[in-house]
């Protein structure tokens, strides 16, 4: 198939999610065209299946707002004609799918049916997407979609509360590639021993240092949990609200024992030498990242916020407490990392739970869908 995705390329979930998606979809041997204002972070190497199509947004002295959209579906319109696509995947509701909508009837007039499949990822529903300000248009661009998926039965059931959605909305999981995130701790020795020379455990927390993931309550987390337990944290990202955890550090005291190590692409080195994963948010649709550390067998720390429960399993894979109980979590993690066996049974737990999300299991759900769609969109043709 030829498969034209559209993602912010950024160091989001949806955006390394449907990244990871084209390259194993070209893998498989589909023809990949990734349509984006820069290149995806997570497209970093060659591949003979891959091609990259930027959106070029030019400006104006007039436009206060450079129309970013209708560039974007002025491209989509591009890529479709001469690239011959069979149908475009939009991950991320806003503005995407409104974008795809346009194309695809451009393209109608000129007798191209390309049909659109919409991917939710989470704020886009729970939060950006609700605000009246962008409302219509989403429910308007999701109903039109020919399929929409979303990342889990919570977010799903989110849009079915929150939308007069009319469509069947399928539940495809987020995925993770088990090989790459295998744990390789002893290979890995030297960095471990720089974070944590004296033996320490190892915290981690990865995220965009948004608001909504409620980074100060790792901060407190680690500084509970370090009065009982030699540990260090690592805090890999960048974002808004890193300027005021950076202070909250110096305020309390932490500095010497917390590494802010920025935007990572090696992902998988940073799981490899974790002991724990912190993931407390206001809500997280599936939590992606929190799927990676279990890979590399990582137990999570977490909230029970969204579809987090359908990723971290209570007393299997890690532990689940309500949002803001930092108390909680603490304790939680405190009992783990004092527990050897606990630890290396819940590190067990959480591989195995990774296992149920493996990309060989996921991508053939993408692509039954691709199929389903295109002969729907070919019978609509043939009418
Ligand atoms: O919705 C967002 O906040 C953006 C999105 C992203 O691009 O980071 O994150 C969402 O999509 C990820 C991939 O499907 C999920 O793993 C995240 O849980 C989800 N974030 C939220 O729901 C806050």
């Amino acid at each position: 198939m030829r498969i034209g995705i559209v993602c912010y390329p950024t160091y989001g979930g949806s955006g390394v999610l449907a990244t990871e998606l084209g390259k194993a979809l070209a893998d498989k041997g589909h023809m990949v065209h990734f349509i984006t204002y820069q290149q995806p972070v997570r497209l970093n190497a060659f591949h003979a299946n891959i091609y990259y199509h930027e959106v070029q947004v030019p400006t104006y002295p007039l436009f206060d707002f450079p129309p970013y959209e209708s560039a974007l579906s002025s491209t989509m319109v591009d890529v479709i004609l001469n690239q011959q696509l069979d149908l475009l995947h939009v991950h991320y509701a806003i503005p995407h799918a409104s974008t795809a909508y346009l194309a695809k009837q451009i393209v109608s007039k000129q007798g191209r049916t390309v049909p659109f499949i919409t991917t939710l990822h989470g704020t886009d529903i729970t939060l950006v997407g609700k605000d009246k300000t962008y409302a219509p248009v989403v429910t308007f661009s999701i109903n039109e979609s020919d399929a929409i998926t979303a990342v889990s039965n919570n977010l799903r059931e989110e849009t079915y509360k929150s939308f007069q959605i009319e469509k069947e909305i399928e539940v495809i999981y987020n995925f993770v590639d088990i090989e790459r995130f295998k744990r390789r701790e002893k290979e890995l020795l030297h960095f471990r021993n720089a974070i944590a020379p004296n033996g320490e455990k190892i915290l981690l927390h990865v995220s965009n240092f948004r608001k909504v993931k409620r980074v100060p309550d790792v901060v407190k987390i680690f500084q509970m949990v370090r009065e009982k337990v030699p540990a260090k944290l690592l805090l890999v990202g960048d974002g808004p609200d890193r300027p005021a955890i950076e202070s909250m550090c110096r305020d309390l005291h932490l500095c010497g024992d917390i590494r802010f190590v920025g935007k990572q692409e090696q992902l998988e080195d940073v799981m490899s030498i974790a002991d724990l994963f912190v993931l407390p948010s206001e809500y997280e649709s599936f939590g992606l990242a929190a799927l990676e550390a279990m890979a590399a067998e990582v137990p999570v720390i977490s909230s029970n916020a969204g579809g987090l429960p359908e990723v971290n399993i209570h007393g299997k894979t890690g532990y689940l407490s309500p949002v803001g109980d930092v108390d909680s979590m603490a304790e939680h993690a405190t009992k783990l990392l004092l527990d050897d066996n606990l630890l290396a049974a819940m590190r067990k737990g959480a591989l195995e739970q990774a296992q149920r999300f493996h990309i060989d299991n996921i991508i053939p759900q993408y692509e039954a869908l691709y199929e389903e769609v295109m002969n729907r969109a070919l019978e609509s043709v043939d009418k």
